[in-house]
């Protein structure tokens, strides 16, 4: 299998308007980033991939870009960024940014223009569509909204827009959308970065005829349409494969062998993808439903494409809370958890905060949160004449502001992420769980993902070796294997909150092994492996050498 800087690389993802605001306004920004690259730096990560700074009126806390090749006020300037690049790479790391291409701002002069007039220049830049029946043109869903058209009264006619009404489609079909979208690229990857996440970028080609849905609440058919692929492997022939990038396809909807179209290693489409098996369809813990999926990509990606590993990001509730413990085990569980995504085969992320264990939250009315999913979702159901505290309750748990609370970095006002007023509120934990705190506690799950990122740089095992569940039918126990060559590493996390006997496959019986790393400070070098006993969310790792 070819090896690569990207196949050994740990990316960090941050979302700047949350980790260190250093102007007051009450939001994080790129100068904050900069303040603090040592702190990341120190964590031993490779990548850092930064949210969308670019301009936009931040309906979708940047996702919806009115200007492609300028920054958000909020964020800074493009001097900070360049600023930002510079000191990102004399620390001898890199940065990806997010391609948000599926879909503009409303705001954008493209989509002024574009929605000015039937016959203007840029009308066939986005998706316009004659009303049918005097409705909408298909009974089409988006992710934010009952229908992805929006009629626009001036031309009377609808655009589509799979996200929110402030984010039109692009129509990827025009090929001077596509021509102008890769002078974009190659407008900051000119400038030095290093690599894309690539938004929803499975979105792109549409239906064919734009048919009604025979489920319309099941909107895979926003994804993996036709054309899909001839977009990429045009826009690798046109920019990527002119530059030594890191690309990675949010690619919801995908099974392993479609995903395999996109980042297979012969595909010239994309080095890697996230996948939302786990993410969008497991809403709580499922150790076997886990176990399945990692099987089944496992086996359709080794030796052909690389895969992601993950477990929570800005749209997905932290981890240790959605799928771990957050209570009596919190720092036992973020260690387990960071053991399994570290472990498993593909490139692992860090997102912002969990390298301390930071948990979701709850606030206390719909007014506290910001995500516009949430509050689109919440206005929906309860103009369907729903009970606004039922609704209210059963949107919390997956809402993403779980994820997006400032980053805490010490128990002082404001957990000293701003001197302002916040964006969104802190979560009120801060005081307990916060950097200062993780720096002076030898335990913290901080210094356990060091180490845990320091093993990958001298361990390959870790980054190419094959994968094999040893404990396929447990619903507690999670036990498999990483081979190289004669090294081989047995992993072993109690998922529960309770200790739980392990037995060691007898395969491993009579071989040298050492203790590489556990998140329990009691685990003896000489301990008995074949039959113990393991504690709540315990996590090991042994290494065994094959003679
Ligand atoms: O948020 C989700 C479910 O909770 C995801 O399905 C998410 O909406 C989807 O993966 C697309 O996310 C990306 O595109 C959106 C933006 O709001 C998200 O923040 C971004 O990650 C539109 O650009
Ligand atoms: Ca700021």
């Amino acid at each position: 299998m070819k090896r690569t800087w990207w196949k050994e690389a740990i990316v960090y993802q941050v979302y700047w308007r949350s980790f260190y605001d250093t102007n007051g306004d009450g939001y994080g920004d790129l100068k904050g980033v900069i303040e603090k690259l040592d702190y990341i730096k120190e964590l031993g990560v490779d990548i850092i991939w930064l949210n969308p700074f670019y301009e936009s009126p931040d309906k979708d806390n940047g996702y919806d870009i009115s200007n492609y090749e300028a920054i958000m006020e909020k964020a800074g300037t493009m001097a900070d960024f360049e600023e930002l690049l510079t000191e990102v790479h004399k620390r001898d790391m890199k940065v990806m940014m997010d391609l948000v291409v599926n879909h503009t701002s409303d705001q954008h002069p493209w989509f002024i223009e574009s929605r000015s007039s039937k016959d203007n220049a840029k009308r066939d830049w986005y998706i316009w569509k004659d009303p049918k029946n005097g409705k909408e043109p298909n009974n089409w869903r988006s992710y934010f909204t009952p229908s992805v058209w929006e009629y626009d009264e001036k031309t009377d006619q609808y655009y589509m827009h799979s996200f929110a009404v402030e984010q039109p489609d692009l129509n990827w079909k025009n090929k001077e959308v596509r021509e102008a979208i890769y002078k974009m690229m190659r407008f900051w990857l000119d400038k030095g970065i290093n690599g894309f996440r690539m938004d929803v970028i499975n979105l792109l080609a549409k239906l064919e005829g734009f048919p009604d849905a025979e489920n319309p609440l099941n909107i895979s058919y926003l994804g993996n349409n036709p054309g899909i692929h001839e977009y990429l492997q045009e826009m690798h022939e046109e920019v990527l494969k002119h530059y030594d990038v890191l690309t990675v396809g949010e690619i919801p909807f995908v099974t392993p062998e479609d995903g395999l179209k996109y980042a297979g290693e012969d595909r010239n489409e994309l080095n890697t993808l996230f996948h939302f098996e786990i993410a969008d369809d497991m809403p709580t813990w499922d150790m076997l439903g886990y176990k399945e999926i990692q099987e089944r990509w496992h086996k359709a990606f080794y030796g052909k494409g690389w895969n992601s590993q993950f477990l929570n990001n800005h749209d997905h509730t932290r981890q240790v809370t959605r799928y771990g413990n957050d209570n009596e085990y919190r720092i036992e569980s973020a260690k387990l958890l960071g053991t399994m995504i570290h472990t498993l085969p593909g490139m692992p992320y860090v997102f912002q905060g969990e390298e301390i264990g930071m948990t979701g939250v709850r606030f206390h009315s719909i007014e506290d949160y910001n995500d516009i999913a949430m509050k689109n979702k919440y206005k929906e159901e309860v103009e369907k004449g729903r009970d606004p505290e039922e609704v209210f309750e059963s949107l919390l748990l997956l809402s993403r502001d779980n994820s997006r609370t400032p980053i805490q970095w010490n128990s002082s006002k404001n957990a000293g992420f701003t001197e302002g007023t916040p964006w969104i509120n802190i979560n009120p934990n801060y005081k307990e769980i916060n950097v200062e705190e993780a720096l002076h506690n030898p335990n913290s799950v901080y210094y356990y993902y060091k180490k845990l990122i320091a093993l990958r740089k001298e361990n390959p095992v870790m980054v190419y070796g094959d994968y094999e569940d040893y404990s396929a039918d447990d619903d507690h126990l999670y036990v498999y294997v990483r081979t190289l060559d004669h090294v081989r590493w047995l992993v072993i996390l109690n998922h529960s909150d309770h200790n739980t006997p392990f037995k060691l496959p007898a395969v491993f019986n009579d071989k040298e092994k050492r203790l590489v790393l556990s998140n329990y400070n009691d685990v003896k070098e000489e301990d008995s492996l074949i039959e113990t006993t393991l504690g709540p969310h315990e996590a090991r790792i042994y290494e065994f050498i094959k003679r």
